[in-house]
């Protein structure tokens, strides 16, 4: 097998990569990266110092590739499949690569940032960090129902790598911060999201972890 996985499948980046590889159906050698394992944590360090998952190891061409994006279009480039997740077309792959940014770094980090602080040490937690990510969380699910609104993926018709990069976060700011009620259009696209075979399959395995998924302290619903 030449392509290895380091990820999590509880990890809404890892969740990303793992929806692009079921959509061709890329064969990989699944590895579950521990972070609370000091032996495993030390031995994914030493593949990738920043100590992020997903990384992709393709041993067969001797590279590393870290990176949700950057892995999607290395498997685009050197493992196409028929589900081509990368536009073809120049300009509306600009358009798809602003969208994935988007989803990535408006919607993913500050939902990241909600969820991780629950996991802080007593007396070390970020009470105004976590105030603005909601904020952001707030303005983002604002444009994705006023961009949802009459699209059925983050492009219009074709499934790309922008919508992979939006169902994990989706799926775990509704937990955060329930939007049902508040965004039809986000939520509606979230159900369609989830009902996309890859995410599906993904969901589905990260299901045996959820338990793991910090929980909201009380302090914190109030804020
Ligand atoms: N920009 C990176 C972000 C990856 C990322 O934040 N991964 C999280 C898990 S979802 C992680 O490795 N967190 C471990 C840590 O920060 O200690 C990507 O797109 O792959």
């Amino acid at each position: 097998m030449s392509l290895h996985l380091y990820f999590h499948p509880l990890s809404s980046f890892c969740m990303k990569v793992l929806m692009a590889l079921y959509e061709n159906g890329t064969p990989f050698e699944p590895h579950i990266v521990d972070f609370g394992n000091e032996e495993s944590n030390a031995a994914f360090k030493k593949l990738w110092p920043v100590r992020k998952i997903p990384v992709l190891r393709d041993e067969g061409k001797g590279r590393t590739v870290p990176e949700s994006s950057i892995i999607i279009e290395y498997l685009d480039q050197h493992y196409p499949g028929t589900a081509r997740l990368i536009p073809a077309d120049a300009e509306t792959a600009r358009q798809m690569r602003f969208r994935d940014r988007f989803f990535d770094l408006y919607l993913n980090v500050p939902m990241q940032k909600v969820v991780t602080e629950r996991l802080r040490p007593p007396g070390q937690n970020d009470a105004y960090g976590v105030q603005q990510a909601k904020e952001l969380l707030r303005t983002s699910l604002d444009m994705i129902e006023r961009e949802m609104a009459a699209k059925a993926w983050a492009m219009g018709g074709a499934f790309t790598m922008a919508d992979c990069a939006a169902a994990p976060p989706l799926f775990y700011a509704n937990r955060v911060l329930p939007f049902a009620s508040t965004h039809k259009n986000a939520a509606r696209y979230l159900g369609r999201l989830t009902e996309r075979r890859s995410f599906a399959r993904a969901l589905t395995e990260a299901e045996p972890y959820f338990k793991l998924f910090p929980q909201e302290p009380s302090a914190e619903a109030a804020r």
